[in-house]
């Protein structure tokens, strides 16, 4: 008979691979698959909201209903405050990071960066969001409270990274560094179930993933790098087909399974790109490197970036190893 792993029974059996296991990552990882669960509950119900609103029926406490970006933020930072693994976190929903200042979290040697609910603004059209998550260990000494430095270490120093898709169905995705494993929730039984192990992107993709609709604002090597995916070329399989969401986590995790590429490029109207260098593109780099793939800001490794600023924003090239170097070349080649 096939053996169903659940996520809970996976962190422990694979906690003595990591390199320093005592238990505190494991947990770390427990209290997000509970916050998880929590925020997929919530996104089910989005839809509700309103027809609840208008038969009267209020939530318990009669609070008006809050949004979901900010409920989501709330339960990840209470259920990790609860437990007492980490010293600090930072959200993509907080101007400054938080510091867990007591004894018990002052001991704590981890710090957790992320977005609680990336995309948010595509619930009220029913389309896939997500949660981004990375873990730091702190370099501020354990018992003094955490600092801005233990939040700005470059990617390369993530001791875990993962995302939860809330879409068709939902998907928790994470590495700690030995490969990339996803777990599918049953809702009936209230569990998540290794439904893909060891997950590697292919090399060579056919899929690429921007919004065009900001081509004239792109720079000349991305608009080299688009027009070249439309050119025809049998040999290498083109014209490549376009497909782009709007929802970061949902478009990343479609092109980790089929092979792809995600641009959101410098333009002039974002001179820097849109996305957080912190809560989004350390932790899908990291989670693409371990699958075999490659994210850069179009000439650097993301994950080598010195982080100057919590909410810093940097142009993110991320995808199969052979699709993110074409694009390479072309940003190479075209430098404005
Ligand atoms: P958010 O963090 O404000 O939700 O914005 C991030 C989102 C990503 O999920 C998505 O890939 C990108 O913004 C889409 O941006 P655009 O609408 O400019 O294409
Ligand atoms: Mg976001």
């Amino acid at each position: 008979m096939k053996r169903h792993t659940t996520l809970g029974e996976f962190i422990i059996e694979n906690q003595k691979d990591f390199p320093y296991a005592s238990g505190e990552l494991s947990a770390l990882l427990s209290s997000i698959r509970l916050a998880g669960k929590m925020v997929n509950q919530e996104i089910g119900k989005a839809g509700l909201v309103n027809i609840i609103g208008a038969s009267g029926i209020e939530n318990v406490q009669g609070e008006t209903q809050q949004k979901l970006d900010l409920l989501a933020h709330e339960l990840f930072t209470s259920t990790l405050r609860s437990r007492g693994e980490i010293a600090g976190l930072a959200s993509e929903e907080m101007e400054d990071f938080l510091v867990f200042n007591d004894d018990i979290h002052r001991r704590a040697r981890y710090v957790v960066l992320m977005d609680p609910l990336d995309g948010s603004s595509n619930i009220d059209v029913n389309i896939s969001v997500g949660t981004i998550f990375s873990v730091y260990r702190r370099i501020s000494p354990v018992g003094t409270p955490v600092t801005l430095q233990d939040f700005l270490q470059p990617g390369n120093q993530q001791v875990a990274a993962g995302y939860l898709a809330y879409g068709s169905s939902t998907i928790l995705v994470y590495t700690t560094g030995n490969g990339v494993n996803g777990f599918t929730f049953d809702p009936g039984i209230g569990s998540f179930f290794l439904s893909h192990p060891d997950m590697k992107v292919p090399e060579e993709g056919n899929i690429y993933s921007v919004n065009e609709g900001n081509y004239v604002h792109f720079p000349t090597g991305v608009k080299k790098y688009i027009k070249w995916c439309q050119d025809v070329d049998e040999s290498t399989n083109r014209p490549f087909t376009s497909r782009y969401i709007g929802s970061l986590v949902a478009d990343f995790h479609r092109n980790l399974l089929k092979g792809g590429i995600y641009i959101y490029p410098q333009g002039t109207k974002l001179p820097e790109g849109k996305l957080r260098l912190l809560y989004e593109c350390n932790p899908i780099a990291f989670i693409m490197e371990q699958a075999g793939g490659k994210a850069s800001d179009g000439h650097t490794r993301i994950m080598d970036l010195a982080p100057e600023a919590l909410h810093q924003r940097v142009p993110f090239f991320c995808g199969s190893k052979k699709m993110v170097e074409k694009a390479e070349d072309f940003m190479a080649q075209f430098t404005n």
